[in-house]
């Protein structure tokens, strides 16, 4: 079983508001088709989600927000989820569309739904969910990061490996020579943060690895402009890009 996460910035033009990045999201699909293994794929919100919680001062803590926000924020989340499935379904592979309202209550995963997951990936079907706006209970809402529900995923399911694809190679040790940490020690990596990100962008990524890396468990981040890496990190245990290991394979 492997989790893939698509990041919101390598499947939208984080530039641009409401923009997809179509033939970016086509490549991906097409490399996501070579992999026969069961695959379950979260993404994020990018210029969709993320556009309109900035607009509507909605973050991850759970308040009364604005309703019109949630709404509007739901529905756009709907419409990149499309995008992402019309591309999968183009490219000859099954999606199942499994928004987050299906195994969460409020802020806690529903352990039958997250295991049900596993059952629709290994029949062959690709789970497919999201990042959204949440109810949360007692008139409070929240916005539920694609990240996060990585770790709630895995927590769970005890995937192989763990996928984040990004918008760049992975992380930096050294940003003037684009040095690449090839795993996560105890020294912080130098990260660059987009204010439109309302999840915590890099920063939230680093923390949900770390999080599935200490249950015991590989994470990989990878440049989704380069997918053909995800195909080789699954079926030839190739990682360009950064790894962290499971603290128990260590
Ligand atoms: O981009 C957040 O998901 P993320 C989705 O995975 C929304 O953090 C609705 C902003």
């Amino acid at each position: 079983m492997i989790l893939i996460k698509l990041g919101g910035s390598i499947i939208t033009n984080k530039e641009k508001p409401l923009s997809a990045r179509k033939k970016t999201i086509n490549n991906l699909a097409k490399n996501l088709k070579k992999i026969n293994e069961p695959i379950i794929i979260v993404h994020g919100g990018g210029s969709y989600g993320h556009y309109w919680s900035v607009k509507y001062d909605m973050h991850t803590k759970e308040k009364k927000y604005d309703l019109r926000g949630v709404a509007i924020v739901k529905n756009s989340m709907i419409e990149l989820n499309k995008i992402i499935l019309d591309s999968l379904l183009k490219n000859k592979l099954n999606p199942y569309c499994l928004p987050p309202t299906d195994f969460m209550s409020g802020n806690k995963p529903i352990l039958k739904k997250v295991k049900e997951i596993e059952k629709i990936a290994k029949i062959g079907l690709i789970p497919v969910t999201y990042g959204d706006a949440l109810w949360y209970g007692q008139k409070k809402t929240y916005i539920l990061s694609g990240d996060k529900i990585m770790t709630h995923l895995a927590k769970i399911l005890k995937p192989r490996l763990s996928i984040f694809a990004l918008n760049e190679d992975g992380l930096y040790s050294d940003l003037k020579s684009k040095k690449l940490i090839c795993e996560l020690k105890n020294e912080h990596p130098l990260i660059s943060e987009n204010k439109m990100d309302v999840t915590g962008g890099m920063t939230r990524k680093v923390e949900e690895a770390s999080n599935i890396s200490k249950m015991g468990m590989n994470v990989f981040f990878v440049n989704g402009n380069k997918p053909e890496r995800i195909v080789k990190a699954i079926k030839n245990n190739k990682f360009e890009g950064t790894l962290f290991r499971g603290k128990r394979n260590v």
